[in-house]
């Protein structure tokens, strides 16, 4: 993916006005957060695509995301469209797709996970594959900083340290906080 990938995101973007709808994409490991991120800063309004788990993962949770989680709303002024992608890896073509013409994209990681954050490095790779210099920020879930220090979590998944931020994506305010510096790193590169 890395190499071979279509680069669609980059070239598709569209210029950043005043009136623009930002667009920012969802992505991380399977369980993560992404559908709680999505639903909490929409205030329950999305629009989902979750089913029953039917193989082994059961164990994390119940329903999974297969196609998108959807909703809009507003951050700071911005009306922001958000889109967040299925995190098993079986539909990992639907990551480019919903990258097209993204301004912006968030990382959900339950960092207390080991196994998730290995999944996270390869995400993190893929999207640098077909989304090169697309702005992005980790949204640190169940993350213990004392344990694991934001340096070593960050050069593990092979980000920026600043790009690493805690959220807690069961609450709204953390969601919209997480969402404005989101925002403004899409408007700093448009
Ligand atoms: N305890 C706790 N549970 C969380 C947190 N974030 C998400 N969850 C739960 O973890 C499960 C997986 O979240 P979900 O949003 O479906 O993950 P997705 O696969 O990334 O879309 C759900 O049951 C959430 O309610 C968190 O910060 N703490
Ligand atoms: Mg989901």
């Amino acid at each position: 993916m890395r190499d071979g990938g279509a680069r669609i995101a980059g070239a598709a973007r569209p210029c950043l006005t005043m009136e623009s709808i930002v667009k920012i994409v969802v992505a991380g490991p399977f369980g993560s957060g992404k559908t709680t991120f999505v639903t909490a800063a929409v205030d329950g309004k999305a629009l989902g695509s979750e089913h029953a788990v039917s193989d082994s993962t059961r164990a994390l949770k119940e329903g999974t995301t297969t196609a998108m989680d959807h909703g809009s709303l507003d951050v700071a002024g911005t009306r922001v469209t958000l889109f967040g992608t299925p995190g098993q890896e079986r539909f990992s073509f639907m990551w480019p797709v919903l990258a097209q013409g993204m301004h912006a994209y968030v990382l959900v990681l339950d960092a207390g996970r080991l196994q998730a954050r290995a999944q996270m490095r390869s995400i993190v790779r893929a999207f640098a594959g077909f989304a090169p210099g697309v702005p992005f920020v980790v949204a640190a879930n169940r993350w213990d900083e004392t344990a694991l220090p934001a340096a070593e979590l960050a050069a593990f998944i092979e980000v920026p340290e600043d790009a690493v931020v805690a959220c807690d994506p069961r609450e709204r305010d953390s969601c919209l906080a997480l969402l404005e510096h989101v925002v403004r790193l899409a408007g700093v590169r448009a």
